[in-house]
């Protein structure tokens, strides 16, 4: 498999790299750089190097398929020894996105050229890693301490146009003819390679401090790597060139022998993964998307619209009120005013997003459009009869979607006669914000439709994944079961505040008591009346129940679980809470005990997990990955443990969350202590769920 051409152009050497889809770091493309400097040493003739790389993108990393297995090829560290003590001058022509060790490796080349528009990153941190190819002791030496202290702590990318000395000269065109010129003034000029490696730090060029602050602020998040990284930069500010690379080296082995770097490899791959659907007949293929409808001006319709106005797709927002589109309109102008800020976003691009979003009133002007979002208040007989009226307007072969997060998506598409374009994207609030969305299949969903939704959802920047069309479709299904202990718990002997503590310490977002209070008891008081009689635990409705009978829905009223002072989200224990959960306690003759964190988090988590299994089992979700996908990005799971699934199998380990369920049934009975039968098969040795990272 070649993974690159090698031409030479006058005195320069054109190494090309192309190994798509972005040029991935991968045994063979080591391979092919050092055989590459090599011929360039055979030929007299040449006096200087391009390396360039074919595609949409420079290098965008090591091939993290390939991490830890150990593949063959020169090392990221024998090709950056090669690339940096090459005799004649090395020079990289970075477009796209040069990440991790792409850029690591045009480091250590002589000279960066790049094209405008282009970003340079160093994101190992999000895969639980640090840069290990000498970008911790190279990019302070360039970018400063502070600033390269940042990127890589963050993991974050930045322009090529704010990248100081990183860059030696940004073009608007012809990246490779403009790097092959710079080549040939080099060689004319007899220029010598010059090494990052030569350029020193002292200590004053950056705050003292920095390093400290620095491990404050990652303490908190508990974030191993980025502990890891900060240490690694702190090398290169304070120790010689050479000692910092071997100090680079022990920090990342720390890293990768270290569980939470498994988990978001396990991630990356796992949110990739979700966007792909099993099983579709051959041939099946998505639709073109240019003009989409949504149906609705309130929080979720605005959230829509600006994701997709963010993507660059004209928008028509619809709705029968105008003030509803009044105060939609001034929300989206707002939220893009803000934007520019902070400094997110230029004006002319915020000008331009908030302009592709264009009110309407009447259904006739979605007629043309591709595809239309339903994000209309949940009810069934609103929903059904906005699809009735849509299916009589919308062009043939346009696909129809509701945002609904609860309701069948089955019997909303038998409102129509077009039941295979319709189908389920359910956003989550702040829906401009939050990436997860999931893609509702119905029964009569067609292979196209699905492929356009999936397709659409990953073109607006969201982790898209496929759910069947059973109740709460992934998470909100799951969170109930992780509620229903949360509600049983405090009848038991628990304080709201004492399981919020517990599942934060554990590392969830938020405390399941504070989440109801900011998204609204009325919602669950509403929901637990529209569900069949049995299907629930009656127990766990009572407090916040009787919660919104005193008027206590939340953070909306200042007081729901919590209090809360005026303006402020600050949660605040209430007394009056306590005394109706021990009265609640007494009335149904539950005897209250203490109980320990662990047997919090366990009861909450491994309900979650019990369910997942459930979904699975069921086919209304299509592997263990897309459930992680689900929890972390949108249910605030610690992606530093995987989400649900794999933190189940991985770190506790099935056998023993089986165990665990068991004690729970004996302790409080089985009613929702039956160890799903497919979480019991994968607990016998040797079997696991589907995609889990080795
Ligand atoms: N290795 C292997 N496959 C990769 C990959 C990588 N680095 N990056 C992307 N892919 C695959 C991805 O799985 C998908 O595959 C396809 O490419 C398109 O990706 C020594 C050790 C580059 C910004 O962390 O951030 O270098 O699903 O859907 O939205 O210090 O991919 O099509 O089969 O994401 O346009 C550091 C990770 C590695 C960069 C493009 N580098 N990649 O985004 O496409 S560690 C990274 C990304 C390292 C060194 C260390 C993004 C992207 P498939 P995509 P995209």
């Amino acid at each position: 498999v070649t993974a690159g051409t090698f031409e030479k152009r006058g005195q320069v050497a054109l190494v090309t790299v192309d190994n798509p889809p972005v040029n991935a770091v991968s045994g063979a493309v080591r391979t092919f750089i050092a055989k590459s400097l090599s011929d360039t040493l055979a030929d007299p003739r040449l006096g200087a190097v391009v390396l360039a790389c074919a595609g949409r993108t420079f290098m965008a990393g090591a091939d993290i398929a390939e991490l830890g297995t150990g593949v063959a090829g020169p090392s990221f560290a024998e090709l950056i020894r090669l690339l940096d003590a090459f005799p004649l001058p090395v020079v990289a022509a970075i477009h796209g996105t040069a990440l991790g060790g792409g850029l690591e490796l045009a480091l250590a080349c002589h000279f960066r050229i790049a094209i405008k528009g282009a970003r340079i990153g160093l994101p190992e941190v999000k895969l639980g890693i640090i840069p290990g190819a000498q970008g911790t002791q190279r990019l302070p030496r360039l970018l400063g301490v502070a600033r390269a202290l940042d990127m890589i702590t963050s993991g974050e990318p930045i322009d090529v146009e704010a990248a100081g000395r990183v860059i030696d000269r940004v073009v608007s065109e012809d990246l490779v003819g403009s790097a092959l010129a710079f080549a040939r003034t080099l060689v004319r000029s007899g220029a010598q390679p010059r090494s990052v490696r030569d350029i020193s730090i002292s200590r004053s060029d950056y705050d003292p401090g920095l390093f400290e602050d620095a491990r404050q602020k990652a303490q908190r998040s508990g974030h191993f790597a980025r502990l890891r990284a900060i240490d690694a930069v702190e090398a290169a500010a304070t120790l010689p060139f050479d000692m910092g690379v071997r100090r680079e080296l022990d920090l990342i082995g720390e890293c990768f022998r270290h569980p939470q770097s498994k988990a978001l490899r396990h991630l990356f791959f796992a949110e990739r993964q979700a966007g792909r659907v099993p099983g579709l007949p051959a041939g099946a293929s998505p639709r073109r998307v240019e003009r989409v409808g949504i149906v609705g001006a309130g929080t979720m319709g605005v959230g829509i619209a600006m994701s997709l106005a963010n993507a660059g797709l004209p928008v028509t927002l619809l709705d029968t009120s105008e003030e509803a589109l009044d105060r939609a309109m001034a929300a989206i102008a707002s939220t893009y005013v803000g934007s520019v800020q902070r400094g997110r976003l230029g004006a002319a691009e915020a000008a331009a997003r908030q302009a592709r979003v264009k009110r309407a009133n009447d259904m006739g002007s979605l007629a043309d459009c591709d595809l239309v979002i339903e994000a209309a208040f949940e009810a069934m007989e609103v929903k059904r009869a906005i699809f009735g009226a849509l299916d009589a307007v919308i062009r043939p072969g346009a696909i129809l979607t509701t945002n609904t997060s609860y309701l069948s998506v089955d019997a909303i598409a038998a409102a129509t006669g077009r039941p295979g374009d319709v189908l389920g994207l359910h956003f989550f609030a702040p829906a401009n914000v939050m990436r997860l969305c999931e893609v509702v299949r119905g029964s009569q969903t067609s292979a196209d439709a699905l492929l356009t939704a999936v397709q659409l959802a990953r073109r607006i920047g969201k982790a898209p994944v496929v759910a069947g069309d059973s109740p709460g479709f992934i998470g909100n299904r799951m969170i109930q079961a992780y509620g229903r202990e949360a509600a049983l718990l405090l009848l038991e002997g628990a304080l709201p505040e004492q399981v919020d503590a517990a599942l934060t310490g554990f590392g969830m977002a938020m405390g399941v008591f504070r989440m109801h209070d900011m998204s609204g008891l009325d919602i669950g008081y509403r929901a637990r009346r529209n569900r069949p009689p049995g299907s629930s635990d009656a127990r766990i409705g009572l407090v916040p129940d009787r919660l919104v009978e005193a008027g206590r829905l939340g953070l909306k009223s200042r007081c729901g679980y919590y209090e809360y002072d005026e303006g402020s989200r600050e949660p605040r224990p209430s007394s009056f809470t306590r005394d109706l959960i021990l009265a609640a306690s007494a009335e149904l003759g539950m005897k209250r005990r203490s109980i320990d964190d662990a047997e919090i988090i366990d009861r909450c988590l491994l309900a979650l997990v019990n369910e997942g299994f459930a979904l699975l089992r069921e086919g209304n979700a299509y592997r263990s990955g897309d459930i992680d996908t689900v929890y972390v990005n949108g249910y605030g799971f610690p992606a530093t443990l995987g989400g649900p699934m794999f933190w189940a199998e991985h770190m506790v380990g099935l056998d023993r969350v089986v165990q665990r369920m068991r004690e729970f049934a004996n302790a409080v009975g089985d009613r929702w202590w039956q160890p799903d039968p497919l979480l019991v098969d994968r607990a016998a040795p040797g079997k696991r769920t589907a995609h889990a990272v080795a």
